[in-house]
């Protein structure tokens, strides 16, 4: 082996390479194939993602075939190999396309992957990053066995803006992230070794990630001098980073820069010295760095400043802002999780469920064409189990962009396992009926249910300065996944999931089948041990880990369960409750508000019912609740023995790391069981019918 191949084969222990192992290839055989196709390449262009692609492709080739390729001149006569190119560039050598190789409808980011049995394989994109995103796809299927004789794919990103959210703090902390310090700021600067935030891009690239912004969308007062000159270099040494991958680099700012930073006393959004000073600020950012994507704003929620304190809507705000980037081809991107979190808990009147869509929707339309509203998954805030924000299909007029939540704030803190792709499957595929039958919410965001202009999906990352990144080597699988449906909100949750497997793990089929049903069982053991039937919260306040029923049900959260002795549930039809459920279109208004229709694992979002009330399965909502618990406990127990039986195939540092954690899990797991089962015990005064110990 070579020294490079020796610091890889190093770097891989541990998990820090992720998914881009490009382990050897041990079978001769199956090596050989692939040698013969791929011993020489030539990707043509000059540009700094191009020369990506060409590097990472050698250096993976090298690695996985134990030969370094040679790189060819010239296109036309090679008889075999890997060729690749724009097809611009493949146009100006005058290289021949293939005929059946249609090239229309690629789209900014798409690409063509075309081979015969024999001769060379063909990689046309539209654009740069088409090639980049073209040589992955190709390392994938080495990585993961695929035959490479006869190619014949196209791949188009479904959602144009697919991006990774930062809540990372300049003093190197990150708000909830559970991996570690932050890998872009430390001791209030940017940090000056960039090697890590390469390595993060290229495992972002690899997947088709192509925006992130790096700072918290709390922006406090460091954060806030982001946007300033001193800070601006540094800014641009990063957005170099990310460029050189495909990934434009946004910020989130703070509407009340103009004041904090810029010696105004108004951040008003209709007054023109704060539009002047945002159109002069953007010179500035763009002097730096001209490939900005854009800024995150967070405004009039939890704190935050924001148009509110003047008077004027968030459309004022968010088009003020705009109207600053537009010249320079930047993005506003505008979250929507606004909601009044100073709620006194004896009204039953307000509900923090209902805020995002009576807040948005009758601003739908009046949103400049680079405005994105941002809107979380659910109308609360990333629980287990929550419902559809109902602004999906509410806003036709207006650029949206789905927010998904990777950090696992509410789904065990990347301790316990819980592998989220299921989940934001549902949400994409959920119907809101907008436009009739098929108005899945994919197909909102992504611009084509309402033919908006932009669209696309975004989360927050669970990445820090982890030796694995994620903290639970398996928590990877989320970012992955994430990722991979931002591409294609079409693929399967076990696809996925296989996937990473094959490309995490390796050849051993045995491993991969455990791990892959492992990652597949973990979201419905999480949510059977914790807060049952939609209800949410049920954590410790501040840091929202471990159990605490009546954590947040005193608080000005707007958080909810309504717990007595007689049931639970928060009432939220339109006939006795909160009249949330009509901001649904029909059918999923009538399905939410009526209780028979209601599916189960909801039934407590929507309604307030008695314990003894039975659920579709059959059994009580007291009995569902105590069963719940034991089964998810003891579910959770067994994801150690199921992680032992595949200990031989596992790198030894990755195989203690998860252990350690699913036992941790198994025994947390435990706690739930017991503080929620005594809690609803206690309260209802029904004991189970198992006669189990309840305390
Ligand atoms: C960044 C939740 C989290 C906050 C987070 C907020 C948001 O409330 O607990 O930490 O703030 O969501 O999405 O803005």
């Amino acid at each position: 082996m070579t020294t490079e191949q020796h610091d890889r084969q190093d770097k891989r222990n541990g998990g820090y390479e992720g998914w881009l192992r490009y382990t050897h290839i041990e079978d001769a055989y199956k090596r050989e194939a692939y040698s013969v196709r791929c011993s020489q390449l030539q990707i043509m262009g000059e540009s700094p993602v191009i020369h990506t692609a060409r590097t990472e492709l050698a250096a993976a080739l090298d690695t996985m075939l134990g030969a370094k390729p040679r790189e060819m001149n010239g296109t036309g006569g090679e008889s075999f190999g890997i060729i690749g190119g724009t097809i611009d560039s493949f146009t100006r050598c005058e290289a021949r396309i293939p005929e059946d190789c249609h090239l229309d409808e690629l789209g900014e980011d798409g690409y063509v992957i075309q081979a015969e049995e024999t001769g060379p394989i063909w990689l046309f994109a539209a654009s740069d990053n088409g090639v980049l995103y073209a040589v992955y796809h190709l390392l994938r299927l080495l990585q993961t066995d695929q035959p490479i004789g006869k190619l014949s794919i196209r791949e188009t990103p479904v959602n144009g803006l697919r991006m990774l959210d930062h809540w990372d703090n300049m003093d190197g902390t990150i708000e909830r992230g559970y991996a570690g310090n932050s890998i872009f700021f430390r001791d209030n600067r940017i940090v000056a070794d960039r090697d890590r935030i390469r390595d993060y891009a290229r495992l972002l690239a690899s997947v088709g990630i192509n925006a992130v912004a790096i700072n918290n969308v709390n922006v406090h007062r460091e954060e806030t001098k982001l946007i300033t000159e001193p800070l601006l270099p540094d800014v641009a040494k990063v957005a170099d980073v990310f460029g050189a991958y495909g990934i434009r680099l946004y910020l989130s700012v703070n509407f009340a820069s103009p004041i904090e930073i810029g010696g105004l006393d108004t951040a008003d959004p209709l007054h023109p010295d704060v539009s002047a000073w945002w159109r002069a600020k953007a010179k500035d950012i763009y002097r730096y760095v001209p490939t900005f994507g854009g800024y995150v704003v967070k405004a009039d929620s939890e704190f935050r400043p924001g148009p509110f304190t003047y008077g004027r809507n968030h459309a004022d705000g968010a088009n003020m802002l705009a109207d600053a980037l537009a010249p320079f081809g930047g993005h506003v991107i505008w979250r929507c999780f606004v909601y009044n979190c100073l709620q006194d808990w004896r009204d039953r009147s307000t509900d923090r469920a209902r805020a995002a869509y009576d807040h948005f929707k009758p601003l739908d339309g009046q949103f400049r064409d680079n405005v994105l509203l941002q809107i979380k998954n659910g109308p609360m805030d990333f629980q287990v189990r929550e419902p559809v924000s109902p602004l999906f299909g509410g806003l036709s007029r207006t650029n949206q962009l789905l927010e998904l939540q990777i950090t696992q704030e509410y789904t065990g803190q990347q301790r316990h396992l819980c592998y989220l792709v299921p989940q934001w499957k549902e949400a994409l595929d959920f119907d809101t009926f907008a436009r009739g039958e098929g108005s899945t919410v994919a197909s909102a965001a992504s611009g084509a249910l309402f033919g908006t202009k932009l669209g696309g999906m975004a989360a927050v990352s669970n990445v820090g300065d982890d030796s694995c990144w994620t903290g639970h080597p398996l928590a990877q699988a989320n970012l992955f996944g994430f990722a991979r449906l931002a591409w294609n909100p079409a693929l399967g949750a076990e696809e996925i999931a296989a996937e990473w497997t094959a490309m995490t793990f390796g050849a051993d089929p045995e491993a991969q089948r455990v791990i892959t049903d492992m990652l597949l069982d973990s979201l419905t053991i999480y949510e059977s041990y914790t807060a049952p039937l939609g209800v949410g919260w049920m954590v410790n306040p501040g840091h929202h880990y471990g159990p605490n029923v009546d954590g947040y049900e005193y608080s000005k959260w707007g958080t909810y369960h309504f717990a007595d002795c007689n049931g639970i549930g928060v009432d939220r039809t339109v006939r006795s409750g909160t009249g949330y459920t009509g901001q649904y279109a029909l059918p999923q208004y009538e399905r939410y508000e009526s209780l028979e229709q209601c599916p189960d694992e909801l039934l407590l979002f929507f309604h307030h019912v008695p314990y003894t009330h039975k659920l579709k399965s059959g059994k009580t909502v007291i009995q569902h609740i105590y069963d719940t618990r034991f089964e998810g406990t003891e579910r959770a127990a067994m994801l150690v023995t199921r992680w032992d039986s595949i200990k031989r195939s596992i790198d030894a540092e990755i195989y203690r790391l998860v252990r350690e954690r699913l036992v941790q899990q198994a025994e947390h797991a435990k706690e739930w069981r017991d503080v929620l089962n005594t809690y609803f015990c206690r309260k209802s005064g029904i004991a189970d019918e198992l006669g189990r110990t309840i305390y």
